[in-house]
């Protein structure tokens, strides 16, 4: 099906949603007949990124990776997902240059801290909070919200599935789908 590719970048907290949206995404247009690929910590933290810690040398360089292997999958001529928190703003404007603004789609997944903290999936906030777990963005290491996204869900209050739609719409009208 003639797609134009591009890169959609959930950027956002642990627990903000990102992954969960990205992937209610990609199922849908999987279903419409689209290519995409869906990057995110399963799969690349363990391998390509597998030497790669948290401290803020190691998350620059999971980023600027992540941001080379989408152009390759855009050269490609896939749609690629993204789900990074991808904490710093100067490394999320690398990626957007590497890539040029019409195959850079930034998404701010946005909820309060709280919201992430009570959701806790993993109990990462918990052990994070313990002092168990160090350099825990939005305990004790930054996160630097982006301030011209192209796309933002305040996904402390709204469902997936709105979510979902306001970005198929966004993808449609700029031509991409
Ligand atoms: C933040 C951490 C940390 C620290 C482990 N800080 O909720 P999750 O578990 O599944 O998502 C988080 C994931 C973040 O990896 P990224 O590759 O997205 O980070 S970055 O873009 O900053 O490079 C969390 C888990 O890894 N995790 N330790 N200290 N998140």
């Amino acid at each position: 099906k003639q797609q134009q590719p591009c890169v959609l970048w959930f950027t956002g907290l642990s627990g903000s949603g990102k992954s969960t949206v990205a992937g209610a995404l990609e199922n849908e247009l999987h279903q419409a007949g689209y290519h995409t690929y869906l990057l995110d910590g399963d799969n690349v933290r363990f391998g390509l990124c597998g030497d790669l810690g948290f401290s803020d040398d190691d998350r620059k360089e999971n980023i600027r990776r992540v941001g080379e292997v989408a152009k390759l999958m855009v050269d490609a001529g896939v749609i690629v997902l993204t789900a990074f928190i991808s904490p710093h703003r100067q490394e999320r404007e690398l990626v957007r240059a590497l890539l040029g603004d019409s195959e850079f789609i930034e998404i701010h997944v946005d909820a309060d801290l709280a919201i992430c903290e009570q959701r806790d999936p993993k109990g990462l906030y918990k052990k994070a909070r313990a002092g168990e777990i160090k350099n825990f963005t939005g305990i004790d290491a930054v996160y630097e919200a982006p301030t011209k996204p192209e796309l933002y869900l305040d996904n402390g209050n709204n469902p997936v599935s709105t979510s979902v739609q306001l970005i198929m719409t966004y993808l449609s009208q700029q031509g991409h789908i």
